[in-house]
Order: C-alpha cells, then sequence, then structure tokens
C-alpha cells in the first residue's frame, strides 16, 4: 500500500464552483444526486474520488454518460475528455444503515449524521475530495419518514415544504466556499434548545443546540459556554461569526469529539450534554473547551483552510491553542497549562520515541485519519504558543489578523500561517519553520556557573534531538527558554526570556549579587525534555517559592522523577525525607490561595510520565515505586489529610473555579486516605454524602485505586442506580477497567455483556478498552502479556467493524521497543498476527506495518 507523499503534491485539475446536492434519504439505499459546475484549473483528467458507492448514472451537460465513456474503480472515476467548463450529474446510492464505521453518512440510533473529515465525502459521491477545492453547496433533504422531523445541513435553511405524496423537503445553502470536508446533513428528531447571539457588530444569529428528547435541561451549559466563545473570540482576536445561524446537533455514536461542520457542528453528546448529576467537573471543563474550539475553527479552519492534509496542523495546532487560551481565561491558567504539559509528557513524547513518530507537519500518509495525533494537535499547539512568546501576544494577533486577511477563503500551507506571523512581526522566522518539519523531541542540558568576584552568572545550553523513526538527521531548533533566577532563601531575582539558536549557547548575566537558583524552562515554554543538575532540595526550595504555577508544580514532578530514578538506580525502594514531608505538610496546613494548583502539588506523576524518561522502561519497578510512595506519604501524613480534608467546607453542587478546586483538593486528600487503615470509612462517607457525581466519582476512583474491599460493592450500587443513563455508565465501564486485581479480565467481560453496551458504539468500547490501557498499567503491563493480548483481540475483532477506532485503540502496542524482550516478544507475535488479518484496514495496516521490524 503506497503513501502518499507531501512532495507530490499537485493542484487540482478542476475547481468545483457549485456542488447543489439532493439526499432521498433511506436506510438501505440513501439516493444522492450531485450536479457539479466545474472548470479546468490545470491540464489533465478529471479524477473523482468515490469510495462504497453504487453509480446509478452520471450525465455530462445534459448527456448521459455510458460505460465506455468514464473510468470506474474502487476508489475513483476518472473522465479523460472533460472539456474545461461545464455541469455533471451524478447519481449514487449508498447504504447507510450498513455503515458501522462512521465515516460518510451513516444512519445510528435512528439519526441520520454524516462524518466528513478527513477523507468520508467520498463516501456520499464522487468527488474531488481534497481541502483545496472549495465549492457552494447547496443541499435539499427528502424523505417520507415521519421519524425524521429535523432535516439539517450547512447554511441557511432557504425552504420547507410537504410534497402531494406525503414526503418532506428541506433545502440549505450555504454562501460561503468550502471543501467537502466541512460538509453536513444530519436527520432526526430531537428537542431544540434555542437561543440568540448579538455580535459585537449588531448582528443577531441563532443559536440551535439539538439533542436526544428529554435531554434539554442537560443543554444549558453547552449553550451557556458557546455564548462566552463566541464573545471571548470578539474581544481577544476580533473575529465574529458570519452566518445567521449556528447549530449544535449532540449524536451517541461518533468517532472523536466533534466536528466543525461550516454552521452545523455535530458533537459526540458526551460533549455537549452535563448536569451535576451526571456529569463531573472535567466533563464540563470538556464542554466547554470543545464547544470553543469548534467555534474558534469557524474562522480558523473554515474561513481559512488547509491546502492539503499535511498541513492538518494548520488548522488544528492553532484551533487547539484558540481553545486553550480560552479555557485558561475561563478558569485558572495555571491548572490549564499543567493539563496541557501532562498530555505532552504522557502521549506525545511517547508518540516520539514511538514508530508512529512524526513532525506536525507530516511528509507521508496512508490512512491520513491515522494523523489526528497529539502531535498534530497538541504539540502543533505548543509550537503556536512558542510563536506567542517570541513575538509577544500584540505581535502574534497582528499575525493571526494578518493571515486571516490575507487568505480568507483561500486553501494554504502552514508556510503561509509563519509567513504571515513574520510579515507582520518582523521577526525572522527561517529557523523557527524547523519545528514543522522536524520530529522528535528534543532534549535541552543545562548548567549555570557562578563568579562572585564579578557578580556574573552563566548560564549554558546545549540542544539535542534524538533521531526518530522515520527522521535521522537533526537540525538546531530555535527555542524559547523563559527562565526565573531566585535567591537562596526563594525570594524572586529577575525574570528573562532566551531565545536558543545554536547547538550550544551561552547566556551571561551581570549584577547578580549571590549566587541564584535557576527555574528552568518556565510556564514550559517549549516543548522539549530537560537534563539538568537540580538536587532535590533545589526542586522542593522552587516549588515552595517560585512565581510561576506551572513552575511550581513542574518542580515536584522532577523531585519525583528525580527520587524515582535514583531509587531505581540502586535497587533500592524510594524513602521520603523529612524534608519532603514538612512541605507537603505545610501545603495541607495551609493550602496556597489556588487550592486547586495546591491538589496538583501534592501529586505524584503517573506512571506513562516516568516511564517518559527511559528508553527501555523498568515497568515493575515504576509501579512499585509509585505504590510504596504513596503508601508511605499517606501513613506519615494521615492526621494532615485529614485536617485539610475536614478544613474544606462540603457546598451544593455548583461549576465555579473556585469549586472545581475545592473539589479537586478534597478529592485528593480523600485519595491518600483511602489509602490508610480508616481507608474504607472515609471512601463510604464522601460517597455516601455526594451531592454530586464529581464527588461520587472520586469516592469510586479512590477505592479502585486502594483497592478495598469494598469497591465492587460500592460499584454495584453505583451500576443499579444509573443503569439507565448510558452516559454514566461509561463512568462505570471507566471503573471498572482500573481494576488492581486480576478480577479485571472477567470484569470487564462482564461489563460487554450488560445490555447497554455496543460493540459498535465508539464511546462505549473506549470508556472500557482506552481507559484499560491508559489508566491501568498494573494490569494492561502485566508480565504474562494478558493485559496486551486484550486489546489486540479487541483490536481485531473492531477492524472490519470500525478501522478508525480500532487504530486509535491499538497504538499503545506500537512501542514494543521499550520494552523487556519477553514484553518485546508477545507484542511483536501479536502485532504480527494482526498484520495477518485478511482484509485488515490501511488504518491499523499503517500503524502495524511501520511498528514491526
Ligand atoms: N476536525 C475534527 C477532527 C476530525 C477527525 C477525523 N478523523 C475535530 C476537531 O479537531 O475539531
Ligand atoms: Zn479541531
Amino acid at each position: 500500500r503506497q503513501p502518499k507523499r507531501l512532495a507530490d503534491y499537485q493542484p487540482p485539475c478542476f475547481t468545483i464552483r457549485t456542488i447543489d446536492l439532493t439526499f432521498e434519504l433511506a436506510a438501505t439505499a440513501t439516493r444522492v444526486t450531485s450536479i457539479l459546475r466545474f472548470k479546468r484549473n490545470m491540464p489533465g483528467n478529471m479524477v473523482l474520488d468515490g469510495q462504497q458507492l453504487i453509480l446509478e448514472s452520471i450525465t455530462l451537460n445534459g448527456e448521459t454518460l455510458t460505460a465506455g465513456q468514464y473510468e470506474l474503480t474502487a476508489d475513483s472515476l476518472t473522465l479523460s475528455n472533460a472539456p474545461d467548463e461545464g455541469e455533471l450529474e451524478i447519481v449514487t446510492l449508498i447504504n447507510p444503515a450498513q455503515n458501522t464505521a462512521l465515516e460518510g453518512l451513516y444512519l445510528a440510533d435512528g439519526v441520520y449524521c454524516t462524518q466528513c473529515e478527513a477523507e468520508g465525502f467520498r463516501r456520499i459521491t464522487y468527488y474531488p475530495d481534497r481541502p483545496d477545492v472549495l465549492a457552494i453547496f447547496s443541499t435539499t433533504i427528502i424523505t417520507d419518514n415521519h421519524a425524521l422531523p429535523f432535516l439539517l445541513s450547512n447554511g441557511n435553511k432557504i425552504s420547507e415544504q410537504t410534497l402531494s405524496d406525503g414526503r418532506r423537503v428541506v433545502r440549505w445553502e450555504d454562501p460561503f466556499p468550502k471543501p467537502a470536508y466541512l460538509f453536513a446533513l444530519v436527520a432526526g428528531d430531537f428537542d431544540c434548545l434555542s437561543d440568540n447571539f448579538v455580535t459585537a457588530s449588531g448582528r443577531s444569529v441563532l443559536l440551535e443546540c439539538y439533542v436526544q428528547k428529554g435531554d434539554l435541561p442537560r443543554t444549558e451549559f453547552a449553550m451557556a459556554s458557546l455564548k462566552r466563545a463566541m464573545r471571548w473570540d470578539e474581544t481577544r482576536f476580533g473575529l465574529e461569526y458570519d452566518l445567521d445561524r449556528y447549530m449544535v446537533v449532540a449524536v451517541d455514536f461518533f468517532n472523536m469529539g466533534a466536528m466543525e461542520n461550516k454552521g452545523l457542528n455535530v458533537f459526540n453528546s458526551k460533549f455537549v450534554l452535563a448536569d451535576a448529576q451526571s456529569a463531573t467537573d472535567l466533563d464540563y471543563f470538556n464542554i466547554e473547551s470543545i464547544i470553543g474550539h469548534e467555534y474558534f475553527h469557524n474562522w480558523t479552519g473554515n474561513r481559512v483552510t488547509c491546502r492539503d492534509w499535511f498541513q492538518l496542523s494548520l488548522k488544528e495546532g492553532l484551533t487547539v491553542f484558540r481553545d486553550q487560551e480560552f479555557s485558561a481565561d475561563m478558569g485558572s491558567p495555571t491548572l490549564n497549562r499543567i493539563d496541557a504539559v501532562k498530555v505532552m509528557r504522557t502521549a506525545q513524547f511517547a508518540e516520539d520515541a514511538s514508530p508512529m513518530a512524526h513532525p506536525i507537519r507530516p511528509e507521508q500518509v496512508i490512512e491520513m485519519n491515522n494523523f489526528y495525533t497529539v502531535t498534530v494537535y497538541d504539540k502543533g499547539a505548543e509550537v503556536i504558543r512558542m510563536l506567542q512568546t517570541i513575538l509577544g501576544k500584540a505581535g502574534f494577533s497582528a499575525g493571526l489578523k494578518l493571515y486571516l486577511q490575507r487568505h480568507d477563503g483561500q486553501a494554504v500551507t502552514c508556510d503561509d500561517f509563519v509567513q504571515a506571523m513574520q510579515d507582520a512581526s518582523g521577526i525572522d522566522l527561517t529557523q523557527f519553520r524547523r519545528w514543522y518539519n522536524q520530529s522528535g523531541t528534543p532534549e535541552l542540558t543545562v548548567k549555570q556557573q557562578y563568579d562572585a568576584a564579578n557578580q556574573q552568572l552563566t548560564l549554558d545550553i546545549s540542544q539535542f534531538t534524538p533521531a526518530s523513526a522515520e527522521q535521522a538527521e537533526k537540525l538546531p531548533l530555535l527555542i524559547p527558554v523563559r527562565i526565573e533566577l531566585l535567591y537562596q532563601d526563594g525570594t524572586p531575582a529577575r525574570a528573562e526570556l532566551l531565545l536558543l539558536s545554536e547547538q550550544q549557547q551561552q547566556f551571561k548575566f551581570d549584577q547578580i549579587p549571590q549566587q541564584p537558583l535557576v527555574v528552568w524552562l518556565e510556564d514550559f515554554s517549549a516543548p522539549v525534555k530537560l537534563h539538568t543538575s537540580y538536587q532535590t532540595t533545589d526542586l522542593l526550595m522552587i516549588a515552595s517559592s517560585a512565581s510561576n504555577g506551572l513552575a511550581r508544580w513542574d518542580a515536584m514532578q522532577q523531585y519525583w522523577s528525580l527520587l524515582i530514578a535514583e531509587a531505581i538506580k540502586q535497587q533500592q525502594t524510594p524513602v521520603l525525607s523529612a524534608e519532603l514531608i514538612a512541605v507537603f505538610r505545610g501545603w495541607l496546613l495551609q493550602p496556597l490561595a489556588d487550592l486547586a494548583l495546591t491538589a496538583e502539588l501534592l501529586t505524584l506523576p503517573d506512571f506513562d510520565t516516568l516511564a517518559g524518561q527511559y528508553h527501555e522502561i523498568p515497568v515493575a519497578a515504576l509501579l512499585q515505586c509509585l505504590t510504596l510512595l504513596q503508601q508511605q506519604i499517606a501513613k506519615s501524613l494521615q492526621a494532615d489529610f485529614a485536617a485539610c480534608y475536614q478544613q474544606i467546607t462540603r457546598e451544593s453542587y455548583q461549576y465555579s473555579e473556585q469549586a472545581v478546586a475545592k473539589r479537586a483538593l478534597k478529592r485528593r486528600c480523600l485519595g491518600y486516605l483511602a489509602l490508610t487503615t480508616e481507608g474504607e470509612n472515609w471512601v463510604a462517607q464522601h460517597y455516601q454524602q455526594a451531592d454530586n457525581m464529581t464527588d461520587r466519582l472520586a469516592a469510586l476512583q479512590s477505592a479502585q485505586a486502594a483497592a478495598l474491599p469494598s469497591a465492587a460493592q460500592l460499584l454495584e450500587q453505583f451500576a443499579q442506580q444509573y443503569h439507565a443513563n448510558v452516559q454514566v455508565m461509561d463512568k462505570y465501564s471507566n471503573l471498572v477497567a482500573v481494576t488492581l486485581s486480576d478480577d479485571v479480565f472477567s470484569k470487564m467481560q462482564q461489563v460487554t455483556e450488560r445490555s447497554w453496551f455496543s460493540w459498535k458504539n465508539p464511546n462505549r468500547i473506549r470508556a472500557l478498552y482506552s481507559a484499560f490501557s491508559q489508566r491501568n498499567p498494573q494490569q494492561f503491563h502485566r508480565a504474562d502479556g494478558k493485559g496486551y493480548q486484550l486489546l489486540a483481540d479487541v483490536v481485531s475483532k473492531l477492524d472490519p467493524v470500525n478501522p478508525q477506532l480500532a487504530a486509535r485503540l491499538l497504538t499503545p502496542l506500537l512501542s514494543w521497543r521499550r520494552y523487556d524482550k519477553a514484553r518485546q516478544q508477545q507484542l511483536i507475535a501479536m502485532l504480527s498476527a494482526l498484520l495477518a488479518q485478511p482484509g485488515l484496514s490501511d488504518d491499523v495496516f499503517e500503524k502495524v506495518s511501520k511498528s514491526l521490524p
């Protein structure tokens, strides 16, 4: 199977001016009539993409073509003698009911729904399915099915009528030219929450949120989030919404979080519906952030889109950065930053070290859906953040403004984006562009020297990016390194932004009256790994004194990594120092003003973060150190955790920054208290007193993490209480999947036998198996390979049903090189068996074949 390459990009031979679509909806045979007005752009054939379509007829300028006049393959329709301009009418039949891949038009749970990004439109009709073909779309939806009162598509609703035969017809027109990946159609029965938003320039926009019948009360937070996002984009970047109507539809069958189709966002219901009884603080946070993300795409993605899919980070990295800034403004900047850094250190660094390593602008792709990755999204956002750091906030905003003005209505490249940033700021970004084509995690080694006689501080920084799976050679990058200097007593001396451009570089500072402690890479100013010569005492000092909250948290993360690494090296068990106990006690008895940060300071790094530091991951030793340390902390500070827990008053549920922070700190204390001899009581009491899902779940999680004997019974009680709410049952699946004992396998099996479980619904499957592979390292990485085998079996079973989902679940199995010989052999055998599976999808093939030696 041949990959597509960025280097082979060719502009399209034909552009499409307008596309007029008519859908005659029927479960197993929907007829799609597409009328295209085309115009030649370059010499060459007219090649239209198409997959799993039955071609009924094709007419060129009014004349029906016969079989010899076009060429049909499994994924294309080619006209070799197309005129330079004309009209093509193509009629195809598709089968939405049978579409379990959830790409193109599918029927699930009684709702017709589309997902076209990246290359799903070709499963609806023959079309140049590439983002650089922008056309004006109009859509007519026809149905005789009265169970589908709402017939939705992009843009403005132009007409709605009932024909004499009883069929209903609705017509939509979208005035903005768009690529096919932004097309959407939804037909179903919903409840609709309507609202109104008046833009900065005074235009009134109708807002509609369509949800499953009965879910209206759980829709208000999403609607309020949408209005906040719309206002925020106006104030922060001067960007207004451009249509008269903005629709959000929540569906339960969806491969990812949400989709930014023009004027008609489709959302995974998980990221729309919320109330205190069924959603957690994290759910609320995610809803606001994803509602924001899809809305922000209207400018960064829709008005200005990607020339080709290799440029995906152009819209995704930028839009993630925008949603992160929005969330930071709506809540705690520190907590938001901590979350982003965690994603980088757990998932993204791991991807860089895996066979799937790629730059934020990949160079070759077999299946595009495999490249919606933490690298393209989250590292992409870090790259944008570095631009803002280098240009300053005002310079960055000016660059974004120029980019959107210059390229409105176009499909462009990451280079175009950087060029606009450079032109608006006058800062040369030539070297910076390397971030777009170089993969791997850069590593910085830092040293400091203090000359007391001359009061001079010298800092030496060197950079090195290890070779990654697909790219051996690496060049020095332009890396913004923020630092803060602290005096020995912890008072701040000064803050600086260093721009590292050489492989090795020296920075000197005068008039430094005493030897300072350097806080390196403050605010995670670049997505790199850091090698320092910190002692544990330095790190505790930074954790207690740095001005930046992220830097304080980061110092604690480094503290634990250092302690654990030393213990593993010496083959000893790690021991808590009196100093650490004192620092923790201080935070517990007198928490910082930021309670959520306090909770994070009291949290050990997770297995994946620690694993990122090792070439060969010492699985058993890491897990053992983590368990021991947590137990020791709980034991040594039991009374302090209890005091802190009790000091935080319980209030009726509210989603606000302060209330969330209080619950987070209480939950952190509970996590440790659950490990003490009084654990059962603490957990039972927390569970019983809970008036909301966040607290209830916290009790269950603590019970599971501490492997309390009562956990199973509590979980059953929970399942019985909420069995009617499938979203809450996904949380139940999460909890079952993190069972520490060997029972986890039979318990997960039982979940799949519950009436609400479905092998066709991605949410159900992820709730069980992604939770298992990502949050239960004890069982997933078992020495006997049973954990890996479970995931491999699920991937194999799902590949024919939903390849995109199968390929995503597969990821943790790819990095076999990071484990000991025995695990390597197990994983290689499982991957080889997968590769031999007949009819394997491109999605799974690409990943497995890259991984195997
Ligand atoms: N653009 C979509 C993701 C599409 C994924 C296709 N496999 C959602 C988003 O990033 O906003
Ligand atoms: Zn996006």
